[in-house]
């Protein structure tokens, strides 16, 4: 796994927060199983000095994607809220560049390169190469490795750091992300 890392590779980790876990207000089976995996993978980027970025929904109240206002999802991630937050036990180092998304009023933002200017700073850091997971894989990681390489940038999903919301939405996601050349590792 940590030979597999090289300059110019980044760590992009997507949503991994409590309500997206067993327990939380938009719960995904098993989500909270990508935590030992990612941290295994955050050990390996900080030894080698790959640098780690991290999504996280952070939704207003009342937010335009949520049931009460004809959106699809039960309210979630709403901001300071302890579902809000990453889960406990991911081990986030200090030198995480952290990505908010999902705070617009008008629309939601699946993708963290949606209207974040994330692409522009992995240019900046001079990333070509991202290695993803997080949640869900059929909705915001779907969203964020298509725009990734809609950017130009390799992608590398790790398998086992990521779970669906539905086990078809999975599947379809899947497929997707093979067909725009993701690479499954
Ligand atoms: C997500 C549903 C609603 C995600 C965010 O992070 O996959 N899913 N908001
Ligand atoms: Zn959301």
């Amino acid at each position: 796994m940590t030979e597999r890392l090289q300059p110019g590779d980044a760590l992009l980790i997507v949503d991994v927060q409590v309500d997206f876990c067993p327990g939380g207000a938009l719960p995904i089976a098993e989500g909270d199983r990508v935590v030992p995996v990612l941290n295994r993978w955050i050990e390996a980027a900080q030894a080698q000095k790959i640098p780690i970025y991290a999504s996280y929904d952070w939704h207003p109240l009342g937010h335009v994607s949520f049931k009460e206002r004809g959106g699809p999802w039960p309210p979630h991630c709403v901001q300071g809220t302890e579902g809000a937050r990453f889960h406990p036990e991911l081990r986030l180092p200090d030198s995480t560049v952290k990505i908010a998304k999902g705070v617009r009023f008008d629309q939601d933002q699946y993708s963290a390169f949606d209207q974040t200017g994330l692409a522009v700073r992995l240019r900046q850091d001079g990333i070509k190469r991202l290695w993803v997971g997080g949640l869900a894989e059929d909705v915001c990681v779907l969203a964020t490795v298509l725009d990734a390489r809609k950017e130009g940038f390799e992608v590398m999903l790790i398998a086992e750091a990521t779970r669906p919301v539905t086990p078809q939405g999975g599947e379809e996601a899947r497929r997707k992300m093979r067909d725009a050349g993701v690479q499954f590792v």
